[in-house]
């Protein structure tokens, strides 16, 4: 299996899965800074030129919530999804990946966006106030949720918790997470697991270096 990758990037989150998993992939690197991600070779794999991309034996993949949980059910053994027979448990799992990547990421990426992603003239800060104070209150929503548990959906560790982790490492780049104890304590949990990949903030630094 070969992922198309790039440190800290939405990649991460399917690099962590196959490392909790303990399965081999064929590493792509993809130059970001360079602009590889737009060039007429990538766009042939992923016409929206965003990375991460799987190909699993000619299966293209993108999305990397859709990535982990394909992952997660074609090595059930870990057990980092509940199977789609547990129709509760999938249910709920499911619903906090939804939550994440819509809730709480599109804030953070539309802050990016405006951070670094735009030309300059197009970039506005009152857009960035407006997706910090979106974020905050769904970060809440998480906050209540998180309160006496340890895993986000469930009761051990799934591709969710990756996702959610991810997630919240992010939103510590803009110190968004200072006033959430639980999501704070959650995170470290999870970033001291050994398969976790670097923090995004240790990962952005290798990358500048
Ligand atoms: N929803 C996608 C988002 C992927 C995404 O936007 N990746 C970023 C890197 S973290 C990217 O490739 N951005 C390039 C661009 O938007 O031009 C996923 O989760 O895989």
């Amino acid at each position: 299996m070969k992922l198309y990758e790039a440190g800290p990037a939405r990649s991460a989150r399917v690099r962590w899965t196959f490392q909790e998993l303990g399965v081999d992939f064929e590493s792509v690197p993809i130059g970001m800074m360079a602009g590889e991600h737009r060039k007429p070779e990538f766009l042939a794999i992923n016409p929206a030129g965003k990375i991460p991309v799987l190909d699993d034996d000619g299966l293209v993949l993108t999305e990397s919530a859709a990535i982990c949980i394909y992952l997660a059910d074609k090595f059930p053994a870990k057990q980092l999804a509940p199977s789609p027979t547990e129709v509760q448990q999938r249910a709920q799992f499911l619903r906090w990946i939804f939550f994440c990547v819509t809730e709480l990421e599109q804030p953070l990426w539309r802050t990016a966006r405006h951070q670094f992603v735009y030309p300059e003239e197009k970039r506005l800060a009152a857009d960035i106030e407006l997706a910090q104070q979106e974020f905050l209150a769904m970060a809440a929503v998480l906050e209540a949720h998180m309160q006496g548990r340890f895993f986000v959906a469930g009761d051990h560790f799934t591709v969710a918790d990756i996702i959610t982790a991810y997630t919240l490492d992010w939103a510590t780049m803009y110190g968004w997470l200072t006033n959430f104890p639980a999501l704070n304590a959650y995170l470290e949990r999870m970033y001291q697991r050994p398969a976790a990949p670097p923090r995004m903030a240790v990962a952005f630094a290798a990358m500048n270096r």
